[in-house]
């Protein structure tokens, strides 16, 4: 299988692929395509262009970043989403398959309204607003995307969860017939993160279900993912087929694989280094390889909306 075994404590440490070696082997699958040498894979589904479905009725956030988007095609062929390989360039390539309709949603625990929510059944009451913002990946590589989605407050307060509701827990599907990745304990599978209530309702948390105003493609997440801006990549999980409301902080897995290099709170900051690198400087994606490294915001530049979240609270101890 392409699936390249790895420890979970070195898991990450190979990530910063070099950008040319990146495009070459973005080249190399291109022409293996155009040659034939990989069956059914045209160059045009390798590189991601867009080929998804338009979706309706999607308004313009005033919460956008003015900052330009990353290129489509960057945002849909270097990506992490380890239940379709561990390298960036794998998830466009096997997830390109993967079916998402039907798909369901188990929402239980501390609420009033559980139950097992068809996508649509979700979705489909909330109105559809494009944000713009920057997204900020722990092995140091930046972008900036516009999502489509619904702020995350909006079906939490349809959802209305007791008092007791303290955090938020998402599931990603657990299907290793049709996730290849999970076949191996590369993390302990289903993929789980979780939010404190507050977080969870801040008015930037949002459920994703597409980019570029077109349905979430496969490898980003389809066809729902949580987006978190303020904080490292890893939080904003894909593939959601279940939100819990519960009193205690739940696991996360990048916790549960290595918790002295990944917190529960995994907010974007550059006073703090990671054990093994630093985090106060990332490289935008789309630049070229050589281009210099940009200083990296606290909040990855969300401060003022996300600061007080955290009052006194020691940052460094509640990575
Ligand atoms: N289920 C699941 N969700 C996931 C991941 C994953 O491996 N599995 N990777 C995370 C990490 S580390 C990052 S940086 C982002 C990447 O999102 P993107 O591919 O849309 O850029 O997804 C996050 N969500
Ligand atoms: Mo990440």
């Amino acid at each position: 299988m392409f699936i390249v075994q790895k420890k979970p404590s070195d898991a990450k440490s190979s990530e910063i692929t070099p950008k040319s070696v990146f495009m070459n082997r973005r080249r190399f699958i291109q022409s293996a395509a155009i040659a034939g040498l990989i069956p059914g894979i045209l160059p045009k589904d390798a590189l991601g262009a867009g080929k998804g479905r338009k979706l309706d009725g999607i308004i313009k956030s005033s919460h956008s970043t003015n900052q330009k988007p990353t290129a489509y095609d960057l945002i849909t062929s270097y990506n992490n989403f380890y239940e379709f390989g561990t390298s960036k360039d794998m998830p466009a390539l096997m997830a390109r398959d993967f079916k998402t309709k039907p798909w369901t949603v188990s929402v239980k625990g501390e609420v009033n309204k559980p139950g097992l929510y068809d996508f649509d059944g979700l979705i489909k009451p909330h109105q559809l607003e494009e944000r713009i913002y920057r997204f900020r990946c722990v092995e140091a590589w930046s972008m900036v995307v516009p999502w489509v989605g619904i702020p995350l407050s909006n079906i939490i307060k349809r959802l209305d969860p007791t008092s007791k509701a303290k955090y938020v827990a998402f599931e990603t599907l657990n299907d290793p017939m049709r996730m290849p990745g999970q076949r191996r304990p590369i993390l302990q599978w289903p993929y789980v993160e979780g939010l404190r209530m507050d977080e969870a309702m801040n008015s930037l948390t949002l459920m994703a279900v597409g980019l570029y105003g077109e349905e979430l493609p496969n490898q980003n997440g389809a066809p729902i993912r949580l987006i978190v801006p303020w904080k490292y990549g890893f939080k904003s999980i894909k593939s959601i087929v279940s939100i819990s409301f519960v009193e205690k902080m739940p696991p996360t897995s990048w916790n549960l694989s290595a918790a002295q290099e990944y917190g529960f709170y995994a907010n974007v900051n550059p006073e703090v280094s990671h054990p093994r690198w630093s985090q106060a400087k990332e490289r935008k994606l789309g630049g070229s390889y050589f281009s210099p490294k940009v200083k990296t915001l606290k909040f990855n530049g969300y401060e003022e909306e996300v600061a007080s979240l955290y009052d006194g609270m020691d940052l460094k101890k509640f990575y």
